[in-house]
Parts: structure tokens; C-alpha cells; sequence
């Protein structure tokens, strides 16, 4: 039996910079490997409480835990002994994050040694597809990390998507009372639920009030949902009161509810309810993707503007046909003046009907190499292959 046809055992290592995308990306990847492909798990993870907010079975206290089938490790340092025989078949390490030393040195001593991929960030920019799956040397040791890019064309490597997505996303939409269910969930009224729904997810400096001005005097009556946590001022300025959970409060055609921080399964519920969302960052923008409705994406700034070109680069892919959309987005990150906010937005409104009849074509090209994690397994068998016909 060649180790290259068997399911790989995996760690994932995962450290939250900020915020819970991180943690986010690194949970859903364990499960999809762990339940679609039957293959053992652990995941390794600096910050349990973050990670308890989107999922709340998380016992911050425990050393190791077994949820969902996938084992999580509580990574607290980079100290630690470890030896030959406590290395998986793959590990991977999220965004460059480093591997305790002594973790590194028993890679390096265990027969076979296993694949280490570099798990990196999503971004829509060329260079990437020169750069996935290239090989890094060690400097000291031997072992190879090989980098691993999420990306939207045939030259990456795919975008996570669980199989039965499209089923369970579909039969939600297609069923009222399982909408009106989940939402009555948060004091939301049958007549609030026939206007129009956006959820609402940004990072600070979102012109949010400017939205909520366009909204409240509009033709439309809109219901924004805004987890707790997100726009705080602004919400609290917009309610006159503490934006915590179960608040809520109507201005002319608006009307602005606070939800909990919802468990990562029902945030996407939370994405099908709704008409339109506004995501940020990595993982609530790819499953805004899946929703099959238009999305506003606010990106994690960086340093010198960088986000901008990122921005950019993602638009010339997917709001090519849309220049409405792209004028907003590229306003609502502040990579262009946002001069008159209800015009920007009344454009792109007049389009969202497009935008969404769009939305299946998108994820048919995305997917049409497959999803990450069959690419990322099929890459890793290559990698095996490779060590086995070198020995
Ligand atoms: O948390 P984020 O701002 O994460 C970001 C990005 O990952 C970015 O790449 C990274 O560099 C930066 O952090 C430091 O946004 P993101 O990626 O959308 O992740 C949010 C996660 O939280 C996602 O898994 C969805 C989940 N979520 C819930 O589970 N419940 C909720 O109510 C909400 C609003 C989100």
C-alpha cells in the first residue's frame, strides 16, 4: 500500500492576528477534512475565546478537545517537546504563522516527513498564481514547505466550499417559513422581513451613517441586521441607545436590529436571509460568494493602501460587468471619493437584480476545478507520490 493513496492524518496550525477570519478559514478546513474525507485532525489554536465566539461548543480552559470530530489543541507558546512519532502525515501552518522550534525539529526526524504547506491569504492579484505551490527550503532543516494560495482561477487553489452547500443554501432560500423562522429568532417581525434585508459586517471606518441617511429617507423600507460588535457608534448613534444584542430601532424606512454574535453555521443562514450583505475580510466575503446574493465587501486594511490594489484586483475579476457595484465598493473601502452616497447607492441598487442573477455563473467558475480542500488533497498526494518514487 503506497502512503500516497491513503487519507493523510493533518494539523493545522492557527494563530488570530485580529479579529476571527483567522480562526474562521482554519475551523472551516478542519471540518471539511475531517468530515468529508475521514481524516484526523488536529487543530491547533492561540485564542480559544475568539474562537468560542463562532463557535460555541469551544471550552476555553481545555488543554485538548474533541469538537466535531476535529481535535483542538490549545496552542499556548512555542515551547514544548514533541518527537517523530507526534507529526501527521501534512501539517499546515495559516498565513506563515511559526511552528514551535522543537515541533519543526521532529518534522524534520520523522520517516516520511510530512508535507508542510503554507496556507496563504486570499487575494485576486496575478502574482499569485507564480507563486502557489512553489517549494521554500528550510534554511537548517530537511524539510521542504511548500506554499498553498486560495484563489479564483484554475492557477490556484480553490476556494472552500463544503459538498451539500448549494443544497442546504437552496432549500433555505426556497422555503419563507424556515427564513422567517431563523429571523423571528431575533425579535425580527413579519413585517420588518418583507422589505428589504441587508446584514451588515464591517471594519471601523465604514461609511456606515452615510448608508443608514440613504436608507432611512428611501423608497425601499430596509431592515439591516448588525451582529453585535459591528459599527458600534454608529449603530449606537442610529438606535440612541447601547447597541447590544435584541436593540433595535426604526428611522424613516429603516429600521436597524442587534443580533448576538452568531455561531459561524447560522452566520450563514443570516447571509441567505438577506437581500443583500455586506461582508469584510477573507471568510464572511467567500461565504457572501456562496449566498447567491450581491455583496458589499469592505477589506482588511493595510498598510500604504495596499488593500486598494487588492481591491482592485478583485473588481477587474468580478464587477467587470457591474460598474455600479465596483463604484461602491471602491467607495466604501475609501479607494475612491464617495461624494454623493445616495446616488452611489441608488445605482447600485437599480442593478442588484443583475448582480444576483450573476451569482451561480461565479460559483460555477470558481468550483469548476473543484474546491480547495479536494485540491489541496490532490496536491498533497502529488507531494507523497513525489517522496515515494525519490526514495
Ligand atoms: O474577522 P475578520 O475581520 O477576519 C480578518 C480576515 O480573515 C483577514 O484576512 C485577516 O487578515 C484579518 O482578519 C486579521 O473577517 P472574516 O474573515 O470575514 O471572518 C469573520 C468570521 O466570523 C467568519 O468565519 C464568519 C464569522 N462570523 C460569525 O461566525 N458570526 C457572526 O455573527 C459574524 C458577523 C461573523
Amino acid at each position: 500500500m503506497f502512503l500516497s493513496s491513503l487519507t493523510p492524518s493533518l494539523a493545522i496550525f492557527c494563530k488570530v492576528i485580529d479579529n476571527y477570519g483567522d480562526i474562521g478559514i482554519c475551523w472551516r478546513l478542519a471540518r471539511q477534512l475531517c468530515h468529508e474525507h475521514a481524516a484526523g485532525v488536529t487543530l491547533w489554536v492561540d485564542d480559544l475565546i475568539s474562537f468560542k465566539r463562532i463557535c460555541p461548543e469551544i471550552d476555553p480552559a481545555a488543554a485538548q478537545q474533541r469538537i466535531q470530530g476535529v481535535t483542538v489543541r490549545h496552542w499556548q507558546d512555542q515551547e514544548g517537546q514533541f518527537h517523530a512519532h507526534d507529526i501527521p502525515d501534512v501539517v499546515i501552518e495559516f498565513f506563515g504563522c511559526e511552528l514551535p522550534p522543537d515541533y519543526q525539529r521532529a518534522m524534520a526526524a520523522r520517516t516520511p516527513r510530512p508535507v508542510w504547506l503554507n496556507y496563504e491569504g486570499l487575494t485576486a492579484e496575478d502574482w499569485v498564481e507564480g507563486c502557489h505551490r512553489l517549494p521554500s527550503m528550510h534554511p537548517r532543516l530537511r524539510l521542504t514547505k511548500h506554499f498553498y494560495f486560495p484563489g479564483f482561477n484554475a492557477r490556484t487553489g480553490g476556494l472552500l466550499h463544503e459538498a451539500g452547500l448549494e443544497a442546504r443554501r437552496h432549500a433555505f432560500q426556497h422555503e419563507p417559513a424556515a427564513v422567517m423562522a431563523f429571523l423571528a429568532r431575533f425579535g425580527v417581525t413579519a413585517a420588518e422581513a418583507v422589505g428589504r434585508k441587508v446584514s451588515l459586517f464591517c471594519y471601523p471606518g465604514a461609511p456606515v451613517t452615510a448608508l443608514f441617511g440613504t436608507w432611512c429617507s428611501g423608497a425601499t423600507p430596509t431592515l439591516c441586521l448588525v451582529p453585535e460588535g459591528v459599527a458600534p457608534e454608529q449603530v449606537a448613534a442610529f438606535l440612541g441607545a447601547a447597541p447590544v444584542a435584541g436593540a433595535s430601532a426604526t428611522h424613516g424606512r429603516l429600521t436597524v436590529r442587534v443580533l448576538p454574535f452568531l455561531p459561524q453555521d447560522d452566520y450563514d443562514l443570516l447571509l441567505w436571509a438577506c437581500d443583500v450583505n455586506v461582508v469584510r475580510g477573507e471568510d464572511s466575503w467567500v461565504r457572501a460568494q456562496w449566498a447567491g446574493r450581491p455583496f458589499v465587501w469592505h477589506i482588511y486594511p493595510q498598510d500604504d493602501n495596499l488593500h486598494h490594489k487588492k481591491l482592485r484586483a478583485f473588481l477587474a475579476v468580478y464587477a467587470q460587468q457591474a460598474p455600479a457595484l465596483a463604484a461602491y465598493m471602491l467607495g466604501w473601502n475609501g479607494a475612491q471619493p464617495l461624494h454623493d452616497h445616495a446616488a452611489a447607492w441608488n445605482a447600485l441598487e437599480s442593478v442588484l437584480p443583475d448582480i444576483a442573477a450573476q451569482a451561480d455563473a461565479w460559483r460555477q467558475s470558481v468550483l469548476a476545478k473543484g474546491d480547495l480542500v479536494t485540491q489541496l488533497l490532490d496536491f498533497v498526494r502529488d507531494l507523497r507520490l513525489a517522496q515515494e518514487n525519490s526514495v
